[in-house]
């Protein structure tokens, strides 16, 4: 079991053989230097190595025409000048003598990454292969693509296993220029839309269709039709420069709540890292360390299993490093944190600037991430339960440790000294316990922790692990409290601890840095506040260290409580400190304990949309800290056009 990573060498035979400005920039480099920088960092030898094989011609056929399989065939002994020709009748294409062996080898790639996680071989993976896949369409190459090989993979997840809500999610981190190239597979030119138990989700560069492939079935509009109406998800951004917090706003916000509510099987990724900072084609600014916070977001679904194929990315420091923080993440390990101050961009001009200054299409128009998160949210939302009743937000290397290790009982009864609860016995051997792990996770010797509190101590032992954090030198320190425990009185709100606490309560702001919400009962109560809300702020407030304390009366149900656990360890590089009251569950500790290790959590189960009222509460709640808390943000500034 691990990572699974597809390769064959053959797949850098190819290349242009002509003068084409347009095709030069896919090159054999590509895979070699990802690999390279696989093997340099230490994470090819962490991965299960699979070489590739060829796809057989009737597996090609669960997408393509029998003809245009045959004419791919053909160029294998074309010459030169004949393969000049032919590739001239696509849009930026090119033939290669060994074309049709290495698209072979790239779709029988991504059918065996298929294989391998639905048997069991492998939880997770990646195909390096070449050439990419998405543009192609069932009888066409298109955009240096030859055979579709994530739609084959998604074909095939769902005729050899069965899968129901099945294929998935196919996510393509590639705004490149991408438009929908693919769409006659998995997008909206497949007649009803996306297939039947596909939810295809696609972020990609469009600037108001004035990119290429310039496709107006691209836009936010298009959601698919008949039966696969809501399951084409079309996020354009139409402006170059797109940045972290755009993509991760992008997920909190549009991405992550559908997938949730369709709760895939499986999740396919067009991993297209055109879409980095660098990119020559997609001239956007996402740094490598984000990829890392993305596919540790999807590994939230699916019980982790993911299928990362690759697309695009022209840049090849740029692709070698994204490509290694992808792998990390689908390794388990802690994401980096992501540089910067994490600010969606709202308005034309604040991204854009400096080295792409030079394109800057229709300067009179406002674009922004935000306007295509808002568009997108408007279109879908007739369609999603998690999206309905938001107006009111719209218009506005580590591991775990079991930790045996203990301070001195000198030193924990000295920080114990102000609580009667701590004051021997267990409680105060436990405390000992917690106040050398809040230590080793903010020196990096450990990744994260959990310890089970005799319930008695717990708000004692909260208090005091907040305080140890702060005066081991965390400049910041997020505490997600679950259940009945108030926050320490005396803790100044002085914005180096953000204090969040679901509780059965209104759901109030009491400052910018001590905010309540009420606990949800439905799935997709919790979703929202999870990702539209607790989310959103941990990213925004970049803590150092997260504690996430199960108190009395927490009421979340086991796979809630490891998917928050799991999706907290994404904005402090993993640093989390569980909580736990010891009685009543004593499983939940071994669960928790298993995801901080970089397990998936179990699924939440059946979709129970969250009643008007309590999505009413948190809108206004969202609304009264979005002035504060950026990443809280899904929509333009009020008056900002919005464009169709
Ligand atoms: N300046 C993939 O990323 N370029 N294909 C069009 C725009 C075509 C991209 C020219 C790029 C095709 C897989």
């Amino acid at each position: 079991m691990g990572t699974a990573l597809l390769y064959h060498e053959d797949m850098t035979a190819a290349r242009l053989l002509w003068d084409d400005p347009q095709c030069a920039i896919e090159t054999p480099e590509r895979l070699t230097a990802a690999l390279e920088r696989l093997r340099r960092r230490g994470l090819e030898r962490r991965c299960l190595r699979l070489a590739a094989r060829e796809a057989s011609e009737a597996e090609l056929g669960l997408v393509h025409s029998p003809e245009y399989v045959a004419l791919v065939r053909g160029t294998e002994a074309l010459d030169v000048e004949a393969l000049r020709e032919l590739s001239a009748q696509y849009d930026a294409v090119y033939f290669h003598p060994s074309t049709y062996h290495c698209a072979r080898l790239a779709a029988g790639a991504a059918l065996q990454l298929v294989d391998a996680v639905l048997t069991g071989a492998a939880h997770n993976g990646l195909a390096l292969v070449r050439p990419p896949g998405h543009h192609s369409q069932r009888a066409a190459a298109n955009g240096f693509c030859v055979f579709n090989n994530v739609a084959l993979a998604a074909k095939h997840a769902k005729q050899s296993y069965g899968l129901h809500r099945a294929p998935s999610i196919s996510s393509r981190m590639t705004p490149g220029e991408l438009g929908v190239g693919h769409g006659p597979f998995l997008g909206p030119h497949s007649g009803s839309g996306a297939w039947p138990g596909v939810l295809y989700f696609s972020w990609h560069r469009y600037e108001y269709r004035h990119f290429w492939p310039f496709l107006r079935e691209s836009d936010a509009d298009a959601v698919g039709r008949g039966r696969g109406l809501g399951f084409t998800v079309n996020l354009p951004w139409n402006q170059v420069g797109m940045g972290n917090a755009d993509y991760l706003a992008a997920f909190l916000h549009v991405l992550l709540p559908l997938a949730f509510e369709f709760d895939p099987e499986l999740v396919l990724v067009s991993a297209g890292f055109d879409s980095a900072i660098g990119d020559p084609e997609g001239q956007m600014q996402a740094t490598p360390e984000c990829f890392a916070h993305l596919t540790q977001l999807l590994l939230a679904l699916a019980g982790g299993r993911v299928c990362a194929v690759l697309e695009g990315g022209y840049h090849l420091e740029s692709l070698a490093e994204s490509v290694c923080m992808t792998v990390q993440a689908l390794l388990g390990d802690p994401a980096p944190p992501l540089p910067g101050t994490l600010v969606p961009c709202r308005r034309y001009g604040e991204r854009g600037e400096g080295r792409w200054a030079g394109r800057r299409p229709h300067p009179t128009l406002p674009r922004s991430a935000l306007e295509s998160i808002q568009s997108v949210r408007a279109a879908q939302a007739p369609h999603w339960a998690s999206l309905q009743h938001q107006e009111a937000t719209l218009c506005l290397p580590p591991g775990v440790v079991r930790q045996e290790e203990a301070a001195p009982q000198e030193e924990a009864e000295a920080w114990a000294r102000p609580h009667g609860a701590l004051a021997q016995g267990e409680a105060l051997t436990v405390l000992g316990k917690v106040l050398c792990l809040v230590d080793r996770i903010l020196d990096g010797q450990v990744g994260s922790g959990i310890t089970a509190i005799p319930a008695p101590a717990l708000a004692a032992t909260l208090d005091v692990s907040i305080r140890r954090g702060l005066f081991h030198g965390a400049q910041r320190l997020l505490c997600v409290a679950v259940g009945q425990l108030d926050r320490p009185p005396d803790l100044a709100d002085d914005g180096r601890t953000l204090w969040l606490n679901f509780r059965d309560e209104q759901a109030a702001a009491l400052s910018v840095f001590h905010v309540s919400v009420p606990l949800p009962g439905a799935t997709g109560g919790f979703l929202s506040c999870v990702l539209g809300l607790v989310l959103p702020l941990a990213y925004g407030f970049q803590p150092d260290l997260v504690l996430v304390v199960l108190g009395p009366a927490h009421g979340l149900q086991d796979p809630q409580a490891a998917l928050l656990v799991t999706l907290l360890r994404g904005p402090a590089g993993g640093r989390v400190l569980a909580l736990v009251e010891e009685e009543p569950k004593p499983q939940l500790a071994g669960i928790l304990a298993r995801v901080l290790h970089g397990e998936a959590p179990p699924s939440l189960g059946p979709f129970s949309a969250a009643s008007p009222e309590f999505t009413q509460a948190l809108g206004h709640l969202r609304g009264q800290l979005e002035v504060h808390w950026k990443m809280l943000q899904v929509a333009g500034e009020a008056g900002d056009t919005v464009l169709s």
